[in-house]
């Protein structure tokens, strides 16, 4: 394995939150860990370590409620940066979840005021978002939800989210934006319970939309895996539909809570195959990473940690490569039969189907029911490839 092929460029198009490396350590059970890091610190590293771009919550950049003179600063200082520095910003986001206004959610608050209170804050940052070149406006609607049964009528909560997706597509066109939504999904924590919680429910939402084009999905790896899904099978149908807009990468063991470890860590089979088939499937996006390095972690750590997700990527591209170019892993699949089923089922149409006794009268049931799939020669190649035994 080269080590070029091992070291992150901008081409790779690795990004990450400025909330990820930013996160201070503080959880429901302890306080901060690490001090703040100045944004601008954080775009001078990233691109030190080979980053492609930053994305960002409104929050992230300019605190909450600062007055305008401050808002000018921050935006100078951050837009400098970038400058100097050559990283992009392809997303952007809203904190629509920290401040105490939104303990019942944002565009589903049942409180009127709270939810023109949350346009207005995601339209605000929308601008700021396009004026520093995004192209993808992240959504998640982490207070979207509830504990309680009758707390919140989750079909009109639907109707007001749908109506704030609508409101938001007729401000981006009105301005002429080159913007597009990405929904991510997730099922719980905070809330008890959030709507939209896995790519399934968002892609059936996206279709009630005005203007379902403009919106598609970011899927966090740890989030489906929250639900205990699948999350490269959830990948592979969000970009069936063309609607794979961003993805937030990172780690997680199973069903608990969110725990955003550095990609590669959590489960790695599902990670091989997310990066395979992000790969071979010609995804162009932002390979975005949204982790938490763990709390034990001083500064050097969250710098560690960040190189790895990154470098855990490169590894998984070198090794779903290796996979693929394989002979033997070529002729497994054939015995597997999955060129088979590239195949129409009934390229000649319904009434050939129903006049082909083969298909049917005659055919020997017995015998296919005998026929095995050679699924695990196939995928203990694959586990030998992830292993580096081949
Ligand atoms: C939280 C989400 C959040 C979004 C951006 O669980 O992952 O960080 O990605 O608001
Ligand atoms: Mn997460
Ligand atoms: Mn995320």
């Amino acid at each position: 394995m080269s080590s070029d092929a091992l070291t992150p460029t901008p081409a790779h198009k690795f990004t990450f939150g400025l909330w990820t490396v930013g996160w201070q350590g503080r959880d429901p059970f302890g306080d901060a860990t690490r001090p703040a890091l100045d944004p601008v610190e954080t775009v001078q590293r990233l691109a030190e370590l080979g980053a492609y771009g930053v994305t960002f919550h409104d929050d992230d950049l300019i605190p909450f409620g600062a007055g305008d003179a401050t808002r000018e600063q921050s935006v100078k200082r951050f837009r400098a940066a970038l400058d100097a520095a050559g990283l992009t910003v392809p997303m952007a986001t809203t904190n629509l979840f920290t401040h105490p206004v939104f303990k019942d959610g944002a565009f589903t608050a049942n409180d009127r005021d709270v939810r023109r209170y949350a346009l207005r804050k995601t339209i605000r940052n929308i601008d700021l978002a396009v004026e520093l070149g995004a192209s993808v406006y992240v959504a998640w609607g982490g207070r979207e939800g509830a504990e309680s049964g009758a707390a919140k009528d989750v079909r009109t909560a639907l109707d007001r989210l749908k109506e704030a997706f609508d409101l938001l597509g007729e401000y981006v066109e009105q301005q002429g934006y080159d913007l597009r939504f990405a929904i991510e999904p997730k099922p719980n924590e905070p809330r008890g319970d959030i709507l939209l919680p896995t790519v399934g429910h968002a892609l059936a939402f996206i279709n009630e939309l005005e203007r379902p084009d403009r919106v598609g999905l970011n899927p966090e790896v740890g989030h489906e895996q929250m639900a205990g899904l699948n999350f490269p099978h959830g990948i592979a149908q969000a970009l069936w539909h063309g609607k794979l807009f961003h993805i937030d990468l990172n780690g997680q063991s199973g069903i608990k809570y969110d725990q955003d470890l550095r990609f590669g860590a959590g489960d790695l089979r599902q990670a091989f195959w997310l990066v395979d088939l992000l790969e071979t499937a010609g995804y162009d996006g932002p390979r975005h990473f949204d982790f938490k390095p763990p709390r034990t972690e001083d500064l050097d750590g969250v710098w560690a940690s960040a190189a790895a997700c990154m470098r855990n990527y490169l590894l998984l591209a070198e090794r779903s490569r290796a996979f693929r170019a394989d002979p033997e892993v070529r002729s497994a699949l054939a015995a597997s039969r999955l060129p088979e089923l590239a195949l129409p089922t009934a390229q000649d149409g319904l009434a050939a189907l129903l006049a082909d006794r083969s298909a049917f009268e005659e055919f020997d049931v017995d015998a296919a029911a005998r026929r095995g799939m050679a699924f695990e020669q196939l995928d203990q190649l694959a586990l030998e490839h992830l292993l580096g035994a081949r």
